[in-house]
């Protein structure tokens, strides 16, 4: 669902590292390794995170694409190594090892353990469950972040907080007059990402109780666009619609089971009356009395805020396990217990943030163009409508 822009990751949980590459920018978009290594420390954080966290210490190295601090308009190259390498190099060996490896035979419910050995045929569930970890989002952070460098650059910014944990709710609305990186920068300093600090309290008991009784719990969370123009996406074709896009990407995402666009499932018990947003006119533009829509209308961006809310399921990995049947002997048994999150919402939201950039990065691509940073600006600022 991306048109202009192309970005592919690789890598596996324990393996050397993980390999990005960002193709389809303009030339001249300034960008640092520090800049990217900012949000990739977000992604790390959040209470409810388990040992891998205290490990790893993620760094974004540009190999390509970025000279004397900007894109030559080449694919960008973003490395990340795996610190946990060093503990897995036998196991993870790319070449054949003589010593035996355990292999891991009980697929965890809601896992891709068992559709994935019976797809590929594998009789080691590692095989499948290194590249399905969520670790791989460290990556589409990483390259998310040169995306969300651009938005910056032309006045759009992303940000997000978190709403609910497992049954603890923040019910109070975000300020509306912070920008999404004010609104981030509270977040940020939450260990669940909350703006409310009785909401908080309850979250992190939530993910606390959850912990010692060897569960995970999921939640919802907001993201949130500002300095969009209008046009972004289009009416005309199923594919070019905007909403469509976002929730394509979106829904990539590993966990993530429901997106709301504005107002979302809520409006199906309300009246059209009281859903639609009444449009009205300061002298200069053209206002909105509200932002049910959530800032796009008949798939374009009507120049509101975008607003989404993204609900994320518990992780699958249980200190508990539940029932499962091993895939040799076929005998029935605890599922296989790895390292893991007891919740990890707070950081989903920021991966949320990121694929929300690839989306809006690439629409803007595609209604301004420009081989530069220079072009784009010019042309954003000669027929943008807000
Ligand atoms: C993650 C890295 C993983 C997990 C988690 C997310 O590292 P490890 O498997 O070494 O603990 O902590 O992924 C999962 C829980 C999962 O089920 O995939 C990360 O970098 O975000």
């Amino acid at each position: 669902m991306l048109k202009n822009i192309t970005f592919l990751t690789a890598g596996e949980s324990h393996g050397r590292g993980l390999l990005g590459i960002l193709d389809g920018l303009p030339a001249g978009l300034e960008i640092s390794e520090n800049y990217i290594g900012s949000h990739l420390a977000r992604r790390q954080m959040g209470h409810g995170r388990g040992g891998r966290m205290k490990i790893e210490k993620d760094f974004g190295e540009i190999w390509c694409g970025v000279r004397h601090g900007k894109t030559l308009g080449a694919p960008v190259g973003i490395l990340v190594k795996n610190k946990d390498w060093e503990n897995w190099t036998k196991k993870m060996s790319v070449s054949p090892v003589n010593t035996e490896i355990r292999t891991v035979t009980l697929p965890r419910p809601g896992h891709a353990d068992l559709a994935g050995i019976q797809k590929y045929g594998f009789d080691d569930i590692r095989n499948v469950l290194e590249r399905s970890s969520a670790r791989e989002t460290t990556m589409r952070v990483a390259l998310g972040s040169v995306c969300r460098k651009l938005l910056e650059d032309v006045g759009i910014e992303v940000g997000s907080h978190v709403v609910q944990i497992h049954d603890a709710k923040d019910e109070t609305l975000a300020p509306e007059d912070l920008t999404p990186n004010q609104l981030s920068k509270i977040a940020d300093s939450s260990p669940v990402r909350c703006l409310n600090n009785n909401a908080e309290q309850a979250m992190i008991k939530t993910i606390d109780d959850a912990k010692n009784s060897g569960d995970s719990v999921g939640g919802i969370f907001e993201v949130i666009a500002t300095g969009l123009p209008y046009g972004l996406g289009s009416y005309t074709q199923w594919n070019q619609k905007l909403h469509a896009r976002i929730s394509a990407l979106m829904m990539s995402v590993n966990a993530f089971k429901g997106i709301e666009i504005g107002g979302g499932f809520g409006g199906a018990e309300k009246f059209g009356s009281e859903v639609h947003d009444e449009i009205g006119h300061d002298g200069e533009k053209f206002i909105r009395y509200s932002n049910n829509a959530g800032g796009i209308e008949g798939g374009m961006s009507n120049a509101q805020p975008i607003v989404l809310r993204m609900a994320m399921k518990p992780i699958p990995t249980l200190i508990k396990p539940l029932r499962s049947v091993d895939i040799h002997t076929k005998e029935e048994k605890d599922a296989h217990k790895e390292r893991t999150d007891s919740c990890a919402v707070p950081a989903a939201s920021i991966i949320a943030e990121s694929m929300l950039c690839f989306v809006l990065a690439d629409a803007l691509l595609e209604k301004f163009g420009g081989d530069s940073m220079e072009q784009l600006k010019a042309h954003i600022s000669a027929t943008a409508k807000y």
